[in-house]
């Protein structure tokens, strides 16, 4: 891009955030424990031993958090609710003190002029309901959709936009399929099993909501999607795009969208029995949405096994059924997780989903690059890397719009530095620094880079 971007003025410009890696309060008003409350007590779970007790301690500083984030000029903040905020043990009453919480959350946004969006499910599922079997349960399903629903009456006030879930593949295939998320289970291609009863819990909730006394809510579901190809022309790279493609991409999107599983994925995972009696799902799944959520950070470029021969399905991986797929290092320039940076996937994922779902609004929900940030004795954080990195994403979601795709807003992975899953406090993806013995908060050059775009969006 060589002229600077410029987005319709209705464009829709956030950050991100989710509750287990930043509010901390683990034990305040109620909250009952979640899946990630157990897995970071695991050794060997998080990379640099930490856990989320504390965070970025949002919980009490979520005021000062909100107006830094509207004084950078962002007019939405999409963060996430806890379900064991709302219902300690996942079903029964709701807690009071935890509505209370998003409700301040939601108001102080609305004093800001910022618009909240809230995430159902960012991955704290309740400990007792994972005691139960979690997502490999199929009451899970009906769990969650309960928890949206009475969470959505309370607070649909003051809350317009709903995600249900946020990236299902990750729930199912790093929760259930390798172990490297909570709850850390290798269960082989049950995994499968947990992806539908997610997809089932997001298409109970969507008619739930749906149904209810807010009918202004505008109501949609964020998925990973890769922007994958092959490594070659050869058979079997096309295979391993193929599968790759099938498992992060088609296993979600069709249901979600067409009413209906790819069927080469259930063959593959050797489970088209077991899809085929649950057939009837589908008409719950296929819930019409409103939008349609994506959260984009990486292409994938997939080879197959060198001898060719494809493995047993069983074996735990973040895939079953592509444990032989080859993620090829391109060498085009990386983040510090390792992930290729490719501003044009932002396209095609957005394209892949236009294609799907005609013009119903697309939003980018994540998109954001970790990198080693120092903070200088000026207190300043020169992250020119990450800055650059937003200005090519955000450049693309330009692209995208002047292609015709129906891409409506963009939100910035992460508002500030936080727990980042199995990798602890190591890697930072924040426009704004954190300082975890302090809680201060320092805006970084790519967070000042944000401030100037955005004001020279409304110039
Ligand atoms: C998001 O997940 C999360 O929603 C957010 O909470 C998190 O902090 C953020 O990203 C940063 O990680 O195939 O080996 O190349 C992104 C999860 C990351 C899942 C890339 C798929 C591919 C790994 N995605 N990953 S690999």
């Amino acid at each position: 891009m060589t002229t600077p971007t410029r987005l319709p003025a209705d464009f829709v410009w956030g950050t991100a955030t989710a509750s287990y890696q930043i509010e901390g309060a683990v034990d305040e008003d109620g909250r009952g424990s979640s899946i990630w409350d157990t897995f970071v007590r695991t050794p060997g779970a998080i990379s640099d031993g930490t856990v989320g007790d504390v965070a970025d301690d949002h919980y009490h500083r979520y005021a000062e958090d909100i107006a830094l984030m509207a004084s950078l000029g962002f007019n939405a903040y999409r963060f996430s609710i806890a379900w064991p905020r709302i219902q300690a043990t996942g079903t029964g009453p709701a807690n009071q003190a935890g509505l209370d919480f998003y409700r301040r959350i939601a108001e102080t946004c609305h004093e800001n002029g910022i618009t909240p969006w809230a995430t159902l499910y960012h991955w704290d599922l309740p400990q007792a309901l994972e005691d139960e079997g979690g997502w490999l349960n199929l009451d899970t399903a009906a769990a969650f959709r309960d928890y949206a629903a009475l969470t959505h009456d309370a607070l649909g006030d003051v809350i317009q936009h709903w995600i249900t879930l946020n990236e299902p593949w990750c729930s199912a295939f790093l929760g259930y399929g390798n172990g490297v998320h909570a709850p850390g289970k290798q269960v082989g291609t049950d995994a499968f099993k947990a992806a539908h009863h997610l997809l089932l819990g997001h298409g109970l909730a969507m008619n739930a909501l749906r149904e209810s006394r807010h009918t202004d809510s505008i109501l949609g579901i964020t998925l990973n999607l890769y922007s994958v190809r092959a490594a070659s022309d050869s058979e079997v790279d096309r295979e391993a795009a193929r599968r790759t493609d099938g498992i992060g991409n088609r296993l979600f999107l069709d249901p979600v969208l067409r009413g209906a599983y790819p069927s080469d994925v259930l063959l593959d995972a050797g489970l088209s029995d077991w899809f085929e009696e649950r057939s009837g799902d589908l008409e719950v799944i296929k819930a019409p949405v409103d939008f349609m959520g994506i959260n984009y950070y990486s292409r994938h470029t997939a080879a197959g096994p060198e001898d060719g021969v494809w493995s047993d399905p069983s074996v735990p991986s973040a895939a079953p059924g592509s444990e032989n797929v080859r993620m090829v290092d391109t060498g085009a320039d990386k983040t510090l997780m390792g992930w290729e940076i490719h501003p044009d996937g932002l396209v095609d994922v957005v394209a892949m989903v236009a294609e799907r779902s005609g013009d119903l609004p697309i939003y980018i929900t994540e998109n954001g690059a970790a990198y080693e940030d120092q903070l200088g004795a000026d207190g300043q954080v020169e992250d020119e890397e990450r800055r650059h990195y937003f200005e090519l994403h955000t450049a693309a979601c330009a692209d995208a719009v002047e292609q015709g795709l129906p891409l409506k807003g963009y939100f910035a992975w992460s508002f500030m530095d936080n727990f980042e899953w199995a990798f602890g406090f190591s890697r930072r993806f924040g426009i704004v620094h954190v300082d975890y013995d302090t809680q201060v908060r320092t805006v970084k050059k790519s967070g000042h880079w944000f401030r100037d775009f955005l004001a020279a969006q409304q110039g």
